[in-house]
């Protein structure tokens, strides 16, 4: 390290998109009797670069030059519930009946000098929308449990303000894969594709990002008009106020 290495880049952050959350599969009956005959379904929870390797949610970037360890909390049901990965694919697959809170915290290369990050996924086993068997759903009960993936993925951005020179050569030699434009077929058949209604894996896009752009700039003008709205009323009962005064003071 020389010692402009160690020298922070001012008014300069960097972004590296990622996305994180599980997916989940129903276990099959014989599955049940191998596994343990209370667990109901098979899971994977992951970090992941946020652009997608053929066929996958997310994971088409190695994010190992910037994550020294993913640590994955579970509930304490169970065993040893705090699972340290330290090289990639940063995730945990188990089997299990419920869902919950699982604690991730991300440790960066020591290079980076950053501390670490930690946020929560709620695991999510079962299906979208009011529950099938639900008569105040008003819906006619599911035939039969679905067979596909149930997905709950988010996308985040982790962000380096200010990173250290010698940090800031790593990620700039690492450059994450653009998002496509917009959804790409990812074809059938592998793991995390395989929906039998038809649907596709989640993948996050460009167009996706430029939604919520609008939507940001939307509420922006919104909240302009309201502030210049409500300092007009300020000004005329400002006005008024001084009027009656006057009105007053005449008065007396
Ligand atoms: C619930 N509050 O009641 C949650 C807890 C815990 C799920 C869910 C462990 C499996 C095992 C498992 O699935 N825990 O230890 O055999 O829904």
């Amino acid at each position: 390290m020389s010692g402009n290495d160690k020298v922070r880049v001012r008014g300069l952050s960097v972004h590296r998109p990622i996305i994180y959350g599980n997916t989940a599969w129903l276990l099959t009956p014989e599955e049940r009797a191998t596994v343990n005959p209370d667990h109901t379904h098979r899971w994977t929870v992951a970090l992941r670069s946020a652009a997608s390797a053929p066929g996958k949610v997310g994971d088409a970037d190695d994010l190992s030059y910037f994550i020294k360890r993913v640590t994955f909390k579970l509930h304490e049901t169970y065993p040893t519930p705090n699972r340290n990965i330290d090289k990639p694919p940063f995730e945990v697959t188990e089997t299990g009946w419920g869902e919950f809170e699982i604690h991730i915290r991300i440790t960066f290369v020591v290079e980076s000098g950053e501390k670490p990050i930690s946020f929560y996924h709620h695991l999510k086993l079962h299906p979208w929308g009011p529950k099938p068997n639900d008569p105040a759903s008003g819906e006619l009960p599911a035939p039969s449990p679905p067979l596909s993936p149930i997905h709950s993925w988010k996308y985040d951005e982790i962000v380096f303000s200010e990173p250290f020179q010698v940090f800031l050569n790593t990620l700039n030699a690492h450059p994450p894969t653009p998002l496509p434009k917009t959804k790409r077929s990812l074809g059938p058949g592998t793991s995390e594709n395989s929906f039998t209604d038809g649907t596709e894996a989640p993948e996050f896009t460009q167009d996706m990002e430029k939604e919520e752009a609008d939507r940001l700039e939307a509420a922006r003008k919104a909240v302009i008009a309201e502030t210049d709205k409500r300092r007009a009323q300020l000004i005329e009962k400002e006005q008024e106020l001084e009027r009656l005064k006057k009105a007053v003071a005449d008065a007396q």
